[in-house]
């Protein structure tokens, strides 16, 4: 059974090709924007239809943190319209049986109850700084619905939380909070800096998944999940962005002090999941905040510090 991850080159896409290949699925095919650009409907056909895949991933998406969602909404908007309408036609005409659409727990109002339930979706106003891209992933929501209701597909969304993990986005101005703190932190550490900024006022909370535990989720959920609903996939558990700050600061070895520019957003002010519905499928998250922090700092060192860190990353590059 062929499987195709779309975006396998990115932070969630190259963790679900692990994933699969370590529950024994031999015949997984990724696709990476360089090889095909899935905003070009041609090209998202001619290369689904060569693939003939029995099951659909799709992780491809113009992704990135407050800053650049803030700034390049059309982008967001645009980009991830075009990928996912796209690869959903495209699955469909290949006739796939099975497709994972994966979205954002941006999708949810800005003052949704917390923890947040799937129910609360479209419950309320979006947060300003990334209303384009959950406008985005909401309709790639009801691309799977629509495609369930109309052709009968038995297609899923599912909503995961902030991700972070090895081979994440380093950049500092297009990244999310928790690679952007290790390369801060890092950077000072190995400079000798007294201080590190951090935006915001550090008070907004955020939930963290590490994307190995999205991954084997995803992999779950193939098989144990088929509701027209998105489906919730977090830890259930948040921290402040200044916690986190201090966690990564003692991670990282760095003793200075950390200042808060307040002139950068914070933007939502809490953002944690309701992850009773996935728990109740049997699945659970298995890596700790401060052990993936760990791990993912090792992958750091390893692979981009030094290199630039992360500056050949282009920002919010599609995967
Ligand atoms: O991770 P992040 O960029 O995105 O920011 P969101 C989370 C919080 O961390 C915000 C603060 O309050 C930021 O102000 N923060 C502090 C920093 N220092 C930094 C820093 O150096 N870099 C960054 N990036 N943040 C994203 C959405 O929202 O959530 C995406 O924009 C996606 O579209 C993602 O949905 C899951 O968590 O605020």
């Amino acid at each position: 059974m062929t499987v195709l991850v779309a975006g396998s080159g990115g932070l969630v896409g190259s963790a679900v090709v692990r994933a699969l290949g370590a529950a024994g699925f031999s015949d997984v095919v990724g696709a990476r924007s360089a090889q095909v650009d899935l905003r070009d409907a041609d090209a998202a056909r001619e290369f689904v239809t060569a693939t003939a895949p029995a099951v659909v991933v799709d992780a491809a998406a113009r992704v990135g943190g407050i800053a650049a969602n803030n700034a390049r909404p059309v982008e967001f908007l645009h980009d991830n319209l075009r990928i996912q309408a796209n690869l959903l036609d495209a699955a469909h005409a290949a006739d796939v049986s099975r497709v994972l659409f994966l979205g954002s727990s941006c999708i949810y109002p800005k003052f949704a109850e917390q923890p947040i339930r799937e129910d609360s979706l479209l419950t309320g106003p979006l947060e300003a700084t990334n209303d384009a891209y959950a406008i985005a992933k909401i309709a790639g929501i009801m691309g799977v619905q629509s495609y369930r209701r109309e052709y009968d597909r038995r297609w899923i969304s599912a909503m995961p939380t902030n991700l972070y993990g090895p081979g994440d986005n380093f950049d500092l101005e297009s990244s999310h909070v928790l690679p952007a703190l290790i390369r801060k932190f890092h950077e000072a550490h190995v400079a000798g800096d007294a201080t590190v900024t951090v935006w915001g006022t550090g008070t907004p909370r955020r939930e963290f998944l590490h994307v190995d535990d999205l991954a084997a989720a995803c992999v779950h959920l193939l098989e144990a999940y088929d509701d027209p609903a998105p489906i919730n996939v977090g830890t259930g558990e948040d921290v402040t962005i200044a916690e986190l700050a201090s966690l990564v600061a003692a991670t990282v070895g760095f003793s200075g002090e950390i200042v808060y520019d307040t002139s950068r957003p914070d933007g939502t002010p809490r953002k944690v999941l309701d992850v009773s519905k996935i728990a109740s499928t049997g699945w659970k998250p298995r890596i700790g905040l401060a052990e993936g922090l760990a791990s993912t700092y090792r992958w750091y060192l390893d692979n981009v510090a030094g290199e630039g860190a992360g500056a050949e990353q282009m920002s919010g590059v599609v995967k």
